[in-house]
């Protein structure tokens, strides 16, 4: 029997006790045990009050018996949906029982798998379901509703139209090479390839906005020792996560607090002080502290007020590529003196003061704005497929510019499937394998 003949069944609620708990079956056998199970196939898709019964005709529990035959399900398959009582063994049984009349555990993710595979919905909204299930706020479970309506997919779409519009008026001048030259150079393909460009970047800059809102922004918080980086940490954590006092060199291990700042997660990172140090462990630890600076997306380097040589940051050393807040501390007993970079803020981590002009700065650099408005969900693989497109663009551009027709009709065939990777049209089995089993059982 081929793989996607079988009936899979999962329950599809949560382990763990509650009030209602549900089996999903899906498949063509999917109609006849449920049969089984419930003495009479349900009118479909009306709720229907049943007795379960295991094979062997013994009653496990009675609920409710959902039925929508194919293809009007979320699968594309006949589908039947028990709900019974939620408790664990009750769950079990019925699980039992589906696999006994011929269904087959599903594999994480095999629902929606199923869904993709019969045009229920695309890749990036299979992946919308996920990120909309895993959602840590408001504002990320809004996103990924939109993604899951269509909203990334249709823009995603509407760019590759463009691009195999003009794939297609490449193709067509090479077919005629006495043509070709003048037609390379009378700016239309141009101006047609810079606007492609645009939009696909335009589109780069929705996702990473999406991106941020599911997986979060990195921020590092860095400096010399006792500038306050730990005391920040709490501050922002609102917890006591880090270890403060007055001794230089308190922390010397990597220190991680998630946190949410209005629906965006921020991954904090407190590290240990940057200095010269002959203790094996500090150094150990500085070196760790190295390395995740490296990784940052956002550092804060504090910066310690009242300590005289607070403006000799020789040792500190930060990478010019990641922005970087300059953060003053310790403003409660005096204010700083030689403020060069525009990006300071002042804070005080005891009193908290400046706190809510760091936070402000934190989104403006990630740059959402504060109502989120039109966000949709995106993953990194989306980001690295429009990335790729990009870059297959400017090197057409550059083919161009040389006017070899040939070579940038290659360029934007390559563009095509680095973008149809996102909504899963060129997409290798391997990597829906990859995409679909890190999903829940059950979806
Ligand atoms: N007055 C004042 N003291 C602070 C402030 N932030 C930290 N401290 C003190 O500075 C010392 C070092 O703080 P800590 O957070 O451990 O610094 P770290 O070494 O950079 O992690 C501790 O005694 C803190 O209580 C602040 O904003 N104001
Ligand atoms: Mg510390």
């Amino acid at each position: 029997m081929s793989e996607s003949t079988d009936t899979i069944a999962a329950i599809a609620t949560p382990p763990g006790r509650g009030g209602v708990g549900i089996i999903r079956l899906s498949g063509p056998k999917a109609a006849r045990i449920g049969e089984a199970i419930i003495g009479k196939l349900p009118k479909p898709r009306y709720a229907t009050l049943a007795d379960f019964c295991s094979a062997a005709g013994e009653m496990i529990d009675h609920g409710l018996a959902l039925y929508f035959p194919a293809p009007n399900s979320f699968t594309g398959e006949d589908v039947i949906e028990l709900q019974a009582h939620g408790g664990p063994v009750v769950l079990d049984m019925i699980l039992k029982a589906s696999l006994g009349l011929g269904a087959r555990m599903a594999r994480p993710g095999e629902f929606s798998e199923r869904a993709f595979h019969n045009d229920k919905l695309d890749l990036a909204q299979a992946e919308a379901i996920a990120d909309l299930i895993d959602s840590n706020s408001e504002t990320a479970a809004r996103a990924a509703l939109r993604s899951l309506d269509g909203e990334f997919s249709n823009t995603i779409n509407q760019l590759l139209e463009k691009l195999i519009h003009l794939r297609m008026y490449v193709e067509s001048a090479i077919d005629f090479p006495e043509e070709e030259i003048d037609f390379l150079s009378d700016g239309k393909v141009e101006q047609l390839l810079n606007q492609i460009h645009q939009a696909t970047q335009a589109v780069f800059h929705s996702a990473k906005q999406g991106s941020i809102l599911c997986e979060g922004i990195t921020l590092v918080i860095a400096g010399k020792p006792n500038a306050g980086k730990s005391s920040l940490m709490n501050r922002l954590a609102k917890r006591e996560a880090a270890i403060v006092t007055n001794i230089p060199g308190t922390t010397r291990d990597v220190l991680r607090e998630a946190i949410n700042l209005d629906g965006i997660p921020l991954h904090l990172v407190d590290t240990a002080g940057l200095r010269e140090s002959d203790d094996i462990v500090e150094q150990q630890g500085i070196e760790r502290a190295r390395k995740e600076i490296e990784h940052a997306d956002i550092i804060l380097h504090l910066i310690d007020c009242t300590a005289e040589n607070s403006d000799d940051n020789s040792l500190v050393d930060l990478p010019e590529n990641i922005p970087c807040i300059d953060v003053y501390n310790k403003i409660d007993i005096v204010q700083p003196k030689n403020i060069g970079n525009p990006n300071s803020i002042l804070v005080s981590a005891k009193t908290g003061d400046g706190l809510l002009e760091l936070q402000k700065k934190i989104k403006t650099i990630i740059g959402i704005n504060d109502n989120n408005e039109g966000l949709f969900s995106a993953r990194r693989r989306h980001l690295n497929a429009l990335e790729r497109t990009l870059s297959h663009i400017e090197t057409g551009r550059q083919w161009l510019n040389q006017k070899a027709g040939e070579l940038l009709a290659e360029e934007l065939k390559i563009a095509q499937d680095c973008l149809s990777e996102i909504t899963g049209e060129f997409t290798s089995d391997d990597l829906l394998g990859e995409i679909f089993s890190s999903f829940c059982v059950g979806k």
